[in-house]
């Protein structure tokens, strides 16, 4: 008998596009545009999102799922600021599937939302194989990080239409270098947008809002 050979991951993946086709239909009929925001972890997602909404919050109704391994800080933040929050907490999962997005949708007002926010599970590799129904896909890149990460994940890179590089206030103390980023990531991806921002200072927020704006209309 030949060695049978079955790919788990391709297996895994198979299905997962067919949950993320199903995420996207719910969506699609509610009016909802899901945004997925994908990580290192640390590198600033939550101040991001918080300051987004703050900026964003009188022209469209935002929706939070906040995807962990362990507790619910970042979704305490969100709950804060007075809007549907939704924790996920994989247990040891380093990535949102769509299957565990559809379990968030279920609790979530869809009716009442315009923009359904995910942050993922911090982590530059497994989230960006998971197609989880989302609209638009981007990432955050901070300055302490460094430029050479495009190289070293380049399927995060491939999957997202803009990179946020958080922290610029932080950028004197580190030699981060923008040509090689800009040159190496669009290697990768011709079309994705690179924004330079730091929440603390304010710099480069007005451009990535505006972006983010036209994304969701
Ligand atoms: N200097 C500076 N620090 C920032 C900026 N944005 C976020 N931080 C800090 O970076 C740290 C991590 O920020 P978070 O927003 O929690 O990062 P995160 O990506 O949500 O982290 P995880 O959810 O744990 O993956 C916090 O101490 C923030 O205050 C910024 O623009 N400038
Ligand atoms: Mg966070």
């Amino acid at each position: 008998m030949d060695i049978e050979y079955i790919d788990l991951k391709e297996c895994i993946l198979a299905e997962n596009e067919g949950d993320a086709q199903e995420v996207r239909d719910l969506l699609k009929e509610k009016n909802v545009i899901l945004w997925n925001v994908m990580s290192s972890p640390g590198s600033g997602k939550t101040t991001f999102i918080t300051d987004v909404i703050k900026r964003l919050g009188s022209q469209f109704r935002f929706g939070v799922i906040e995807a962990d391994i362990e507790s619910t800080v970042d979704a305490e933040k969100m709950h804060a600021l007075g809007i549907p929050t939704v924790q996920l907490r994989t247990g040891g999962g380093c990535h949102l599937d769509a299957a565990m997005t559809m379990e968030a949708l279920a609790k979530m007002p869809l009716d009442d939302l315009d923009v359904l926010i995910i942050e993922n599970v911090g982590n530059l590799v497994c989230p960006a194989e998971f197609d989880v129904g989302a609209n638009i896909a981007t990432m955050l890149l901070s300055i302490p990080e460094g430029d050479d990460k495009c190289i070293k994940y380049p399927l995060m890179f491939t999957v997202t239409k803009a990179v946020f590089v958080t922290k610029m206030d932080v950028a004197p103390y580190f030699d981060f270098n923008f040509e090689a980023l800009e040159k190496n990531s669009h290697r990768l991806n011709n079309d994705l947008r690179i924004f330079p921002v730091s929440v603390k200072t304010g710099e480069g927020m007005d451009e990535a809002v505006e972006w983010l704006k036209q994304q969701f209309n």
